[in-house]
């Protein structure tokens, strides 16, 4: 699973599917009452579970990252736990892993492979419930509880009354993408993985913030400015793109012209986007951290190509908050946990534009 030779890590990844399956079976024969208490069902989630575990596993090692693992792990404590879940039966099926790994992977690298898993392992009993993202000392605190609330309670009306009740206060579409919607949003994560929310809940919740920042585009929408021009994509099956698209809208308040693909963009999508609009920069998301090495091998072939290689590449996301040095590892020119961040990345690699 090296960085520097990903064969290894991905000849892995096509065995996870195979190595799940063993591994999930010999866990109900070790723990025969779950197959009581979760029932047939169980045993799809727990195959489930082991394919994301074994990629996290993959990718952290591939892009030589111990926290991506440690805190997966940490995140997947908790969210089990709301599946009635214990500590103990994740730490079998972490052992498990351990166990097919000693036996069955013989890549130079199977120490590694087994250190990261230790590290994991360990990381379980330290592993606390986040705390809330709406908590009393955030800016504009109270409109984003009663925005998520009418959410919460299906009441989509109720929620944009909100917006509105806040862009007549004067409150700048900036703000209320940042502290209402943003905020909201990572709640709602929360919540699902507690397991307080269904996963209905919190479709309908993004779908209806979807709705509410294309209602604020007249609010804003100016033709770009200032000579500079942005391509923003997703890799691989990513399928998150509402916080690259708030970001994407971002660089376009502040005047440049922006191209936002959104989700799941194939290679050769992103590369002949980057000529045909001749953009400045090209903004990488990654949320799920499986596609981590997809955003390095798309950057690869960014930079070998004559038409493209002169782009400047930023990325963000989930893994890059994670692992601060993360996109140095597969070969970006920055990283930036935010919009605001974002921006000033994006102009500071960039020369200024004649008048
Ligand atoms: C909405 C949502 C979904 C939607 C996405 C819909 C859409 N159209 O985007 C759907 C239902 C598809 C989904 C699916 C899944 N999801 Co989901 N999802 C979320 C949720 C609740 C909100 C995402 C969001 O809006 N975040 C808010 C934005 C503002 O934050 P952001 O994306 O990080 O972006 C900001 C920065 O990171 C940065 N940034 C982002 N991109 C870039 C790019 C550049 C260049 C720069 C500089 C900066 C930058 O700027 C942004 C603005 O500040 C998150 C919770 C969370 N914590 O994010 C879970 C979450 C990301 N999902 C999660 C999971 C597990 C899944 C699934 C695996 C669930 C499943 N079992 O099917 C699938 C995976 C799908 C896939 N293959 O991609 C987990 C991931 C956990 C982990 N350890 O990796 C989370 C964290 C939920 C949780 N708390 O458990 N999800």
């Amino acid at each position: 699973m090296n960085a520097t030779n990903n064969a290894a890590g991905e000849a892995f990844l096509r065995e996870v599917d195979h190595l799940a399956e063993q591994i999930t079976d010999r866990q109900y024969e070790i723990q025969p009452e779950l197959e009581l208490k979760f029932g047939e069902s169980g045993r799809i989630r727990t195959k489930q579970d082991t394919v994301y575990s074994l990629r996290f596993l993959a990718e952290s090692v591939m892009m030589k990252s111990p926290s991506l693992f440690t805190q997966y792990v940490s995140w997947l404590k908790i969210l089990l736990a709301g599946y009635r879940v214990t500590e103990e039966d994740l730490r079998i099926n972490l052992s498990l892993i351990k166990e097919f790994i000693e036996q069955t992977y013989n890549e130079t690298d199977k120490e590694l492979v087994l250190e990261y898993l230790q590290r994991g392992m360990q990381e379980i009993a330290y592993a606390e419930p986040i705390p809330t993202y709406v908590a009393e000392n955030q800016p504009y605190h109270h409109y984003t509880a009663m925005y998520l609330e009418s959410l919460l309670s299906a009441d989509r009306e109720a929620a944009w009354s909100v917006v509105v009740e806040l862009l007549e206060a004067g409150t700048s579409v900036k703000d209320i993408y940042i502290f209402i919607f943003q905020r909201s949003q990572l709640e709602i994560g929360r919540l699902w993985q507690m397991g307080n929310i269904t996963v209905a809940q919190e479709h309908l919740c993004t779908a209806a913030t979807q709705a509410n920042i294309s209602k604020l585009y007249p609010y804003w929408l100016t033709n770009g400015n200032n000579g500079y021009k942005m391509l923003a994509a997703c890799v691989g099956s990513e399928l998150h793109e509402i916080g690259l698209r708030m970001l994407t809208d971002h660089f376009e308040m502040e005047g440049w012209d922006t191209y936002y693909l959104g989700a799941n963009v194939p290679h050769e999508g992103i590369i002949d986007s980057i000529q045909k609009y001749n953009v400045d920069v090209l903004a990488l998301s990654v949320t799920m951290t499986f596609h981590v090495h997809l955003a390095k091998r798309l950057i690869d072939e960014v930079r070998s190509n004559p038409a493209t290689k002169d782009v400047s590449i930023i990325v963000g996301g989930l893994p890059f908050n994670i692992d601060q040095e993360l996109w140095k590892e597969i070969g970006a020119d920055g990283y930036a946990p935010d919009e605001v961040h974002a921006i000033e990345l994006a102009y500071s690699l960039q020369s200024p534009k004649a008048e």
